[in-house]
Parts: C-alpha cells; structure tokens; sequence
C-alpha cells in the first residue's frame, strides 16, 4: 500500500473517500418488480424466485423448527462460542432498556412511556455472507426491547448453514422463514399467506438486499440502507503498526467493496502500518477479497500534518468503526462525532466489537454515522408523551395557548382552553 498525504488530495479523491454510497441504484429497477410482484402474489411470487435466485424448490417456507434441531446439532465449542456472544450483547442492550417516567412542572404532569414495536423482521443473509453473529444483533435487541414477533429471513439452500439457524435459535426468535433476497424485504413488509408482516425490516444484506429495504421504507420502517464494511484508525507515534494493520485486514476480508482507512500525523508510522498491512494481507485466507479491498479508492494509509487534521480526516469520513490508537485516545474521541461505534486502545480490536464484547455490529455505513447510529434497543421502540394538566397548571398557561392559538387563527383551540374557565376569570385571560 502507498502512502498519500492528505494535503495532495484532489476533489475527485476527496469524493472518493468522503461520498461512499450503497451502490444500489444499478438493481433498483428490478428490485422493484421483484418487490411489487411478491407483494401481489404473495408465497406464489416467493416460491418463483426461491427457484429462479436460489435454485431451490421450497418445501414449507417456514423453518422454524429447523433452528431448534440445529442447535442440538452444531459442534459444541460453535453452540457455548454462541451463547457467550449472546450472553454478552443481552446485557449491554439490556443497559439500553429507557425508564418510563412522569415529572411535576408547577401543575404540568409530564413523561415519556416506550412501548416495543409488535412485530420486526431480521434479514440473515445467506451463502458466503452467512453471519451468525449478524442474527444476534438483529434479533437479541429487538427480544431485549419486548418485541413480541421476531421473524427472521434467511435464503434457503440445500443445508442452510446450521450456525446461522442455531444463533437464531439462541436469540430467541419467534418465526423463521426460508426466504432470501429482495423477496425475503418484500415479504416481510407487505405479508404473504405463509408469512406475517411486520412493522421494520433489520439487518444487512446484499445490494438486492439494500435496495428492497429502500423500496419498501415508507410502508414499513427500516433501520437503514447499509454498505460493505468500513474502518477508520486514527493512530500516532505510539500505535502498534501491526495491530492496526490487522483491524485494517479484517474488516477488508468482507468484501472487495469493504473502505479500510488509517490515518496518522507522523511518517514511520505510516510507512510502517502501510508495510504491515501488504504482508499481513499476503497471508489470510481470503487474500483476493482483501487485495481488492486495499485497492478500493475509498482505501488508504494517510499522512496528515497533525493530529488535528487526522481527527478531521475521520469526521469527514465519519465511518462504520473508528478505532483510536493514540497517547491521548480519550482526547481525540471527544473531538470525533462522526463515527459508528468506536474502539480505544490496543486491544480493543474490532472484531471484539464484530462479535462477542457486547455492542452491536449492525452499523452505519456510507457516511450515515454523520445522521444516526447503529442498531439498538431504541431501534425497537416507541415513545409516547404522556400529560396531566392540573386546574392551575392549565390556568397559568392559558394566556400563553390561547394568544399562540389565536395568532393561528385557530379560535376553537383557544376555546377548547377556555371553556375550561366557563365564566370565571383565569390568571391570564379574562372572558
Ligand atoms: N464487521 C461487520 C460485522 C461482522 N464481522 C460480522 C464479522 N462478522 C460489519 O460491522
Ligand atoms: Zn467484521
């Protein structure tokens, strides 16, 4: 890898790094049909494309009962690995679960009360992209936040991978469906004779994947329209060249398409992270994917003049995982908003966070951490404001509403306020 400084960048570079997109645009068109027609036709539609995308004549659509077996099945070591992981992600969005509350403003009760959603869709990609760990933190928030319907999509094969059926199983999910794809997005949000439609649609997926969940936000609520992985290092004198050369690697075996990034103010540093990265990356398994990774334009180990401007340089890019490895770590973090979940100090990789440390991986990609954050118990929820007006509470503010009403030409609102007063004088107003 080549070392550029970040003062030689042009426009055309800078749009690069900066402008990521989902890359969806190019199957928009068919996602639609593919979309419209499941939405039509329901499980008949569904069972066509399982044939045509997946090769695979669908028995019953709905698998739940295979995750249970699945689970029996797989190699210990993979089933207690999977609890662990589940056990983890638990207890930090349990930590995530809001208090109701109610709060006295001088006669004006007020609060704020959060119900779950009642139904919600997990999309767990299949094939080479199979996540397991991806069910988990799909499903385990959304059980943690009380939604009472957890339908998880899975493409169907000959075997679905049993790791993936199993962490579905350990995740508590209600319903499991043999569908993958735009068709799977469709038929979670509109409904289909075998399936029950829901309220979101969550998780990642591939570009047919994304595009449904764009085609299909409006209808039903989606978490968001996420990318190939992305990592960001900002790192100084004192990271270790060879652990943020192996974050770098990780993220990029994803996919060709996955954004590896490191940036630091001082040259040997650099020189060295650039060093690591081509001789770790020589030596994974999945050296192809990773090559084209580091080649990707939005890819690149990056001499800044100060720590100042690299802090910059990662607000600009405001990427999926932003890891710190610098003296003043805690300082630098304080100056970054832009970033989907952050990881400090040497042995914090990202892959602790992909997995097992308790966070959620489904992250924004694309510059979305510069709007929203990843997924949570909060993705889960709703909230509803909550009110109790005293006689004096409404009286001190009666002026104050009915003069806002009656600026908006809305009388019978100032009215709906004084008809409470019928006949009587209140502090403010007098009829
Ligand atoms: N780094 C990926 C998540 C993942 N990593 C799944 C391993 N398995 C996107 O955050
Ligand atoms: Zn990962």
């Amino acid at each position: 890898m080549n070392v550029r400084d970040i003062a030689d960048l042009g426009p055309d570079e800078r749009a690069a790094l900066f402008e990521r997109d989902a890359g969806i645009e190019a199957v928009r068109g068919d996602v639609r049909d593919i979309v419209d027609r499941v939405e039509t036709e329901g499980d008949v539609a569904v069972r066509e494309f399982c044939r045509e995308f997946d090769g695979v004549e669908v028995g019953n659509l709905d698998i739940t009962d295979a995750a249970e077996r699945a689970y029996d099945e797989i190699d210990e070591g993979v089933r207690e690995a999977i609890e662990t992981a589940a056990e983890n992600i638990r207890e930090f969005h349990e930590r995530q679960v809001p208090d109701d509350w109610r709060e006295d403003f001088d006669g004006r009760e007020l609060g704020r009360r959060y119900r779950p959603l009642d139904r919600v869709g997990v999309y767990a990609p299949g094939g080479t992209a199979a996540y397991p760990s991806s069910v988990l933190m799909g499903v385990v928030p959304a059980k943690v936040a009380g939604v009472d319907h957890v339908a998880v999509a899975t493409p169907p094969a000959d075997e679905i991978n049993p790791v993936t059926l199993a962490a579905i199983h350990v995740a508590d999910a209600d319903v499991v469906y043999s569908i993958g794809g735009a068709q799977a997005i469709s038929a979670l949000a509109y409904g289909t004779e075998t399936v029950k439609a829901v309220q979101k649609v969550v998780g990642p997926g591939n570009k047919w994947v994304t595009a449904a969940k764009a085609e299909v936000r409006g209808d039903v609520e989606i978490d968001f329209l996420a990318g190939p992985s992305e990592v960001m290092v900002v790192a100084d004198d004192t990271a270790d060249p060879a652990f943020v050369a192996a974050d770098l690697v990780a993220q990029a075996e994803h996919d060709p398409n996955a954004s590896v990034v490191a940036v630091t103010d001082d040259e040997a540093t650099a020189e060295a992270i650039a060093d690591e990265v081509d001789k770790q990356a020589a030596e994974r398994e999945r050296a192809d994917i990773i090559a084209d990774a580091l080649d990707n334009d939005a890819s690149g180990v990056f001499l800044a003049r100060s720590m100042s401007e690299a802090v910059l340089f990662a607000e600009e890019y405001a990427a999926e995982h932003l890891t710190i490895q610098a003296r003043d770590d805690e300082e630098l973090l304080d100056r970054i908003s832009n970033a989907g979940s952050v990881f400090l100090g040497p042995y914090t990789p990202v892959a602790a966070g992909d997995y097992a440390s308790g966070t959620n991986h489904v992250l924004p990609t694309n510059g979305g951490a510069r709007l929203y954050g990843g997924l949570s118990v909060d993705s889960f929820l709703r909230s509803t404001t909550v009110q109790r007006l005293d006689r004096e509470g409404l009286d001190g503010l009666a002026e104050t509403v009915t003069t806002l009403a009656e600026a908006e030409g809305l009388e019978a609102h100032a009215a709906s306020v004084r008809k409470r007063f019928d006949g009587e004088a209140t502090d403010g107003t007098t009829e």
